[in-house]
C-alpha cells in the first residue's frame, strides 16, 4: 500500500474536536429516548413505522458499552482521509469522487454454502430500527489510527439470518463494482472487484460488525456505503467497504490484498505489534487528528485481546500472519 508523509489532518489544529452536531444529537437522541421516542432515522421525514432506508441523514441507534477511552477522530479526518482505491490511490480522492457511486437501491448478493441463497435488499439484512453505535480504533496496516463511532448491526445478526450450511467455514465478502462510477477501477491496482473474508467464527465473533453509518449519520459513500464491515482487531483492509456479495465456502476465499502481495498481506491480518511489515515496522502507529507528532503504541489485536485470542490459541500468528 502506498504510504504518504505530512498528512493534512496532523497538521490543523481545528480538527482535535468530534463533530458539534454528533454530540447534540447524541444529547437529543438521549431525551428521544426518555420520551419514549423510538425512530428518528430518516431526518423527520418517515415515521417509525415506515421502514424506508435512509438515504441521507441521522440514524437512531443505542448506545453500547463498546468504547475506546481515546478522543474520537475528527468527522472531518474519518471522512476526508480514507482509503478506497476504487475511487483512487490518494487520500482525498475517496471524498472528491465517491459521490459518483449509486448505492440507492442496494442489493446484497448472497451464494455459496447456504440454505438461503438469493438477491437481498439493504432493509432485507439490515433491521434500521434496531442500530447499536459501536466506538471502535481501527487501524491501518500503513501504521495509522482512528477512533470512530460507528452505526450498524452485528455481523454474527446477520450470519444467523443466511443460515450458512454446516460445511460451511469462510465467508466471503465482495465491493461494488461499477467502472463507469468508480474512476480507480480502471486502473489494474488491484485485481477488481475488491474481496475480502472471514472464518466464521471470526465472523460470529461479538466485536465484528456491519456497519450502516458513522457519527451518527448514514455512512457516507467514501467510507464505504450504504454498508460496510468493521472487524477492529485487524488491519483495516479487512473491513471491506460497500458490500454487494457475500458467499459462504469451504475453502479460505480470496482476498485482494493477499492475492497482490501474499508475503506482505496474510488472510488472517490481525494487528501485531510483534510482526512488522516487510517495510515498516508497526509496533507504533500515528494518531489521524491528533496533531503532527501525536503517536501511540499498537497493541496486540489492536486492543481487542480478550474478545478475540481463543480464536486463535495454538496458531503461530507471526507465520499465520
Ligand atoms: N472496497 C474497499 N474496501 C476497503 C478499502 C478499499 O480500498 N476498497 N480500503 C481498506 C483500508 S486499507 C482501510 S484502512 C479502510 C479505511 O476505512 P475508512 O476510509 O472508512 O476509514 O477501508 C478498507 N476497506
Ligand atoms: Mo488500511
Amino acid at each position: 500500500m502506498i504510504r504518504r508523509k505530512n498528512e493534512i489532518w496532523q497538521l490543523s489544529n481545528e480538527l482535535v474536536t468530534p463533530k458539534p452536531a454528533f454530540l447534540n444529537r447524541r444529547q437529543i437522541m438521549k431525551a428521544a429516548g426518555a420520551l419514549g421516542v423510538t425512530a428518528l432515522a430518516g431526518c423527520g421525514q418517515g415515521s417509525a413505522s415506515a421502514r424506508q432506508m435512509p438515504t441521507e441523514g441521522a440514524l437512531a441507534a443505542q448506545e453500547t458499552n463498546w468504547q475506546v477511552s481515546d478522543d474520537l477522530t475528527p468527522y472531518e479526518a474519518v471522512t476526508g482521509y480514507n482509503n478506497f482505491y476504487e475511487f483512487g490511490l490518494d487520500k482525498g480522492d475517496p471524498a472528491r469522487y465517491a459521490s459518483a457511486m449509486t448505492t440507492s437501491p442496494w442489493n446484497i448478493e448472497v451464494s455459496g454454502l447456504t440454505d438461503e441463497p438469493r438477491e437481498y435488499s439493504l432493509q432485507d439484512l439490515v433491521d434500521f430500527d434496531a442500530l447499536e453505535e459501536r466506538v471502535y480504533r481501527l487501524r491501518c496496516v500503513e501504521a495509522w489510527s482512528m477512533v470512530i463511532p460507528w452505526v450498524g448491526v452485528p455481523l454474527a445478526s446477520i450470519i444467523e439470518r443466511l443460515r450458512p450450511s454446516n460445511d460451511a467455514r469462510y465467508v466471503q465478502f465482495e465491493t461494488y463494482l461499477n467502472r463507469n462510477e468508480m474512476r480507480g477501477t480502471r486502473l489494474r491496482v488491484l485485481d477488481w472487484p475488491y474481496v475480502e473474508g472471514l472464518r466464521l467464527d471470526e465472523a460470529r465473533n461479538e466485536l465484528a460488525f456491519l456497519a450502516v453509518g458513522l457519527y451518527g449519520e448514514v455512512l457516507p459513500k467514501q467510507n464505504g456505503a450504504p454498508i460496510r464491515l468493521v472487524v477492529p482487531w485487524k488491519y483495516g483492509y479487512k473491513s471491506i467497504k460497500s458490500v454487494a456479495k457475500i458467499r459462504f465456502t469451504s475453502e479460505e476465499p480470496a482476498t485482494s490484498w493477499n492475492q497482490s502481495a501474499p508475503n506482505e498481506y496474510g488472510f488472517y491480518s490481525n494487528v501485531n505489534p510483534n510482526r512488522a511489515h516487510p517495510r515498516w515496522s508497526q509496533s507504533s502507529e500515528r494518531i489521524i487528528g491528533g496533531g503532527l507528532l501525536a503517536r501511540r503504541e499498537t497493541e496486540m489485536f489492536n486492543g481487542y485481546e480478550d474478545q478475540v485470542a481463543s480464536m486463535y490459541a495454538g496458531m503461530d500468528l507471526i507465520e499465520q500472519h
